[in-house]
């Protein structure tokens, strides 16, 4: 299976996306990773998921900021899954890259992820578990990784007063 594909409008969103990467990579997934913006590179995001196509790659994640249309554009121009994580914004946080990103028109579907890093690394996990509708090898590490979460609530410290 080709490696899952990690898409970003800029350099500037990687300190973010790269939760989505150590995911997959905690959870034994391949994965390659590309900055393509919607805005200053348009020719550059037809041709990237006219190759996905051909490489078959299973899901794309696709992270950006402000006025974030990557993850729409990419999800027009393929079949592939397209999770969207909304990048935090300078100016205001990261809401109008969330907004952008969640309010697509019906007939083209973007997944939506939280804003932020917890968003990148769901989405690294959600494109794991999609792989493991194809990988039982991959299916084992997602359920050990629910497994050690819920050990770690389980077997947490008392709860006191100071
Ligand atoms: C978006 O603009 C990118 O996804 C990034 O989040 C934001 C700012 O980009 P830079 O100006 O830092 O390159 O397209």
């Amino acid at each position: 299976m080709a490696p899952v594909l990690i898409l970003m409008g800029s350099q500037s969103d990687w300190p973010v996306m790269q939760n989505a990467a150590q995911m997959l990579k905690d959870l034994g997934v391949e994965w390659r990773a590309q900055v393509v913006s919607a805005h200053r590179t348009p020719d550059l995001l037809q041709t990237t998921m006219a190759q996905a196509e051909q490489d078959g790659v299973p899901v794309v994640i696709a992270g950006a900021g402000g006025a974030a249309h990557l993850p729409g554009m990419l999800a027009a121009f393929t079949a592939i899954p397209v999770l969207g994580v909304p990048v935090p914004s300078k100016q205001l946080k990261g809401l109008d890259s969330l907004l952008s990103i969640v309010q697509m028109p019906k007939g083209v579907a973007v997944g939506t992820l939280a804003i932020g890093t917890a968003g990148a690394a769901n989405a690294g996990l959600l494109a794991a578990q999609i792989v493991a509708n194809q990988d039982p090898a991959v299916r084992e590490r997602v359920q050990a990784f629910r497994a050690e979460q819920r050990e770690k609530v389980m077997n947490g410290p008392e709860l006191e007063l100071p």
